[in-house]
């Protein structure tokens, strides 16, 4: 636990290696970041130790002659400790988890701006309600653009017309279901100014391939901007 806590702590700082994963682009993302670096370094320390002690027992005690070597089994005090071990290693990880869970799934009371995130086959509709702003797939394989700003929180709700698709944005490490009858809440918080590729996730039909699109996050100002500009426009 003391060491699981030490590891994720650790990783809050980011000192630690992405362990293959991408550098993500919000906090939520940053979040689950944490807890995979913080994971991965336990895994590894425990791998470690575990394969060293492995090392040492099989050149330690190898076979030296024909008598039978001390037996050690039933030792209970050391069968408690490997059993407790493990427990409390996985009720530090299970705890990580759930905060990182609940920061990623946090809706915050007032966001800066609303999308109505609408997946069809085969594309993607964003609907900027307040600011009467549409865009969306227009013929198949084009990409369209959700234009969010950085720093402040965004609200995306997320809706599907017909089948069950999942908005992907692998920079974001975030990933939700768009399924049909249902409303996925979630905010996110993008954390500096860049253009993201989008997918669908999930097969959803012949051409589940076309659904990309493209989160582009831009200052608050520039995102004023942006929807002064777009105000009541329905484009693709
Ligand atoms: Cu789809």
């Amino acid at each position: 636990m003391a060491l699981s806590a030490l590891a994720i702590g650790l990783s809050a700082c980011n000192g630690l290696p992405s362990y293959g994963s991408r550098h993500p682009a919000t906090t939520q993302g940053n979040s689950m970041f944490n807890l995979w670096q913080g994971s991965m370094t336990l895994g590894l320390a425990i791998g470690i130790f575990v394969w060293g002690l492995i090392l040492y027992s099989v050149f330690k005690f190898r076979k030296k002659g024909n008598s039978i070597p001390s037996q050690t089994q039933y030792h209970v005090p050391l069968e408690i400790t490997y059993t407790v071990i493990p427990i409390l290693i996985v009720i530090g990880l299970f705890y990580f988890t759930i905060q990182s869970e609940h920061k990623v799934d946090k809706i915050v009371p007032n966001p800066a701006v609303k999308v109505t995130v609408t997946a069809f086959q085969w594309g993607w509709k964003f609907n900027y309600p307040k600011q009467n702003i549409t865009i969306a797939t227009t013929n198949p394989g084009s990409r369209p653009t959700l234009v969010i700003p950085t720093k402040v929180p965004v609200r995306i709700n997320l809706v599907s017309s017909d089948v069950i698709h999942s908005f992907y944005v692998p920079k974001f490490l975030f990933k939700r279901q768009a399924i049909p009858g249902v409303k996925n809440t979630f905010d996110f918080n993008a954390t500096k100014p860049g253009t993201y590729l989008g997918e669908c996730s999930e097969f959803c039909g012949l051409h589940h391939d076309n659904m990309l699109f493209y989160v582009k996050a831009i200052t608050p100002a520039a995102f004023k901007v942006w929807l002064a500009s777009n105000h009541g426009k329905a484009t693709a």
